[in-house]
């Protein structure tokens, strides 16, 4: 297909903003998936993203679509709205020449539409990114059309008619929106000519056990055919193109790939760690200097993993290792902790990202892991002048040992309906934040700009801001710089003896609170054993909350009604030697599910 006749977009929003639901419109309307097989969110491909109805992983797809007699080629890639994954925006952006930002017409601009528009504005090969402000959702009686236009206007500086309307839940605009996606945006440019002159940037991949890694590409310039020999400019790594195609939205293949266009490559490798996003697929024959890669995500959360069993360290590697070819966004290093063993620490974009990757191990990779309490980073002088970085509670040193500890602050905008700013004040407060400007924002609402400490971000901040704001009020953040913090270690004991994974670094002020939190929490959770036993919470060299929870005398097999007798003799082993390892180890067996519940904020 001819350049002038290809259009590269995205679809970039708040979360729940309605990207997905208009992109099934987009799909529908260009027979790109038959009606029988449309379903709602139809681009969720993921059983995660289908389970909580949030999108999670960007997924583009190709669409046909006729004006004025000429056929033109859409590509479009729906991307996730969760601050958690604004490196997947990011990403999708690189690959095209406008996005399209689309804001609730009942909600109006949220925390996530300043942030994705930031990322759009400054993307793009020579700036020339182009922006179509939509309003979704005009179907809803709630929709609050002419003052969300408004803000859209002061916030682009646009001219009200260049904001289109759209709803797709009914589909009305869409077909207009497809017309003017092709009238506004501009065509893909390429800088060499020639099919030799290849330059794709890998935008995305993903892994299948047969055909190893498929990289997602943006083709810059020249074209790609199967069975062409290729090679990664930066990892320097050669390979086979064993198919190439596009997305409609599942694999298709086709003969090639050419300038302008948006789809993949079958590589075969299966070593994990050669493909990278941001990396530039050439010909071996005909290398070209690599492009503009990507920046390396910052993580902001860290949690260690370790296998229940030490003998399944190997596989907890080999599924980091495939989990990272359809994730590039966490880090993985090794790290080894006196009593929990060999395991990796892992680096997440948040805590939204840190569950779902969690989740995806324990499903697709069925490994018992123990998880440790999530932490920011901190870094910790100590008595001899020593600066370190700490990323896992158990690691930071005692307070005898301590000199200055820094931690991360962050930059946030907060986005609210003007009544509910006393309350966020208050719980602002409660959070160590430092509160900025207050600019009024458009109809009766207000953003915030403040600075926190990360750690206290993590704090459940989010649902907090949530619950005050009735729902409406919307955050997002940056990093920013380190400050000195009055944090403190808080470990949980369980039968006298500190439990590494439940370890916590805390604010001094609230260490009593913290600790009472955790041991209340961890006394629900934990199944009731054979013995009486304690949970603890010691920090500052004293122990500073406890709970009994009584034992009971019970035979395993009770709750069977007669049935098998051998599985109540293997029942009766397991039982027996499950008390010879609580021996051998001199401690509870907590079961995997207790580390994740334990993990996660609030009482869930
Ligand atoms: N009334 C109405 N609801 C919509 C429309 N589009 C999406 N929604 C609803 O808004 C929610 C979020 O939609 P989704 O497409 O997943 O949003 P995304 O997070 O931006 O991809 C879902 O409950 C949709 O049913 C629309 O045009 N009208
Ligand atoms: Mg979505």
């Amino acid at each position: 297909m001819d350049l002038k006749h290809i259009r590269n977009f995205s679809i970039i929003a708040h979360i729940d903003h309605g990207k997905s639901t208009l992109a099934d419109r987009m799909l529908e309307i260009t027979h790109t998936i038959e009606t029988r097989k449309m379903r709602e969110q139809v681009l969720d491909v993921m059983e995660l993203e289908r389970e909580r109805g949030i999108t999670i992983k960007m997924q583009p797809v190709r669409m046909e679509h006729v004006l004025d007699e000429q056929k033109y080629i859409l590509n479009l890639i729906d991307t996730p709205g969760h601050v958690d994954f604004s490196y997947e925006v990011s990403r999708a952006l690189k690959a095209v020449e406008g996005s399209i930002l689309l804001i609730d017409s009942t909600q109006g601009v949220q925390a996530q539409t300043l942030t994705t528009l930031a990322m759009a504005q400054q993307g793009g090969k020579e700036g020339h990114k182009k922006i179509i402000p939509v309003l979704s959702k005009i179907d809803s009686p709630l929709a609050r059309i002419p003052e969300i236009k408004e803000e859209v206007v002061k916030l682009l500086g646009c001219n009200p008619d260049e904001i289109l309307l759209v709803s797709g839940r009914t589909g009305e605009g869409v077909e207009h929106l497809l017309q003017e996606i092709i009238k506004r945006i501009p065509a893909p440019a390429h800088d060499y000519t020639g099919d030799n002159n290849l330059r794709a940037l890998v935008f995305d991949f993903k892994y299948s056990n047969h055909r190893g890694v498929i990289v997602f590409v943006r083709v810059l310039d020249g074209k790609v055919k199967k069975g062409e020999s290729l090679i990664f400019s930066v990892s320097n790594e050669k390979f086979t193109a064993l198919e190439v195609g596009t997305f409609s939205p599942e694999e298709t293949a086709r003969e090639y790939l050419s300038a302008g266009d948006i789809g993949y490559i079958v590589t075969g490798i299966k070593k994990p760690g050669i493909a990278s996003v941001g990396d530039t697929i050439t010909k071996l024959a005909h290398p070209l200097p690599a492009l503009p890669g990507y920046m390396q995500p910052m993580p902001v959360v860290w949690a260690s993993l370790f296998p229940e069993n030490a003998d399944d360290f190997s596989e907890l590697k080999l599924a980091l290792g495939k989990l990272r070819l359809s994730d590039s966004s966490f880090s993985y290093e090794e790290e080894s902790s006196g009593s929990l063993g060999r395991g990796f620490r892992l680096g997440f974009l948040g805590m939204l990202h840190l569950e779902i990757i969690t989740e995806r191990l324990k499903r697709e990779f069925d490994l018992s892991l123990i998880i440790t309490t999530p932490s920011i980073i901190y870094e910790v002088v100590n008595n001899h002048d020593k600066r370190e970085k700490i990323y896992s509670p158990y690691f930071f040193p005692d307070d005898g040992n301590i000199k200055m500890v820094f931690e991360p602050w962050v930059t946030a905008k907060i986005i609210t309906p003007a009544k509910y700013l006393g309350n966020i004040m208050q719980i602002l407060f409660d959070h160590e934040a430092e509160v900025g400007e207050t600019e009024n924002f458009g109809d009766n609402r207000s953003a915030l700009s403040v600075k926190m400490p990360l750690r206290e971000l993590m704090r459940n901040f989010f649902d907090e801001l949530k619950s005050t704001s009735s729902g409406y009020g919307s955050i997002s953040y940056t990093l920013a710089e380190m400050r000195e913090a009055n944090v403190t270690r808080l470990d949980i004991l369980v039968a006298d003896e500190a439990v590494p994974a439940f370890s916590k670094v805390v604010s001094k002020k609230r260490v009593e609170e913290e600790a009472e939190n955790s041991v209340v929490k961890l006394e629900g959770l934990l199944p009731r054993q054979m013995f009486t036993l304690k949970i603890q919470g010691r920090a500052l060299g004293r122990i500073i909350s406890s709970r009994t929870l009584s034992g009971m005398k019970k035979d395993v097999t009770q709750h069977m009604y007669g049935g098998d007798i051998t599985r109540k003799m293997k029942l009766r082993e397991k039982q027996k030697k499950g008390k010879k390892k609580m021996k051998e180890r001199g401690r509870v067996n907590i079961p995997q599910n207790v580390f994740l519940k334990m993990m996660r904020s609030g009482n869930n």
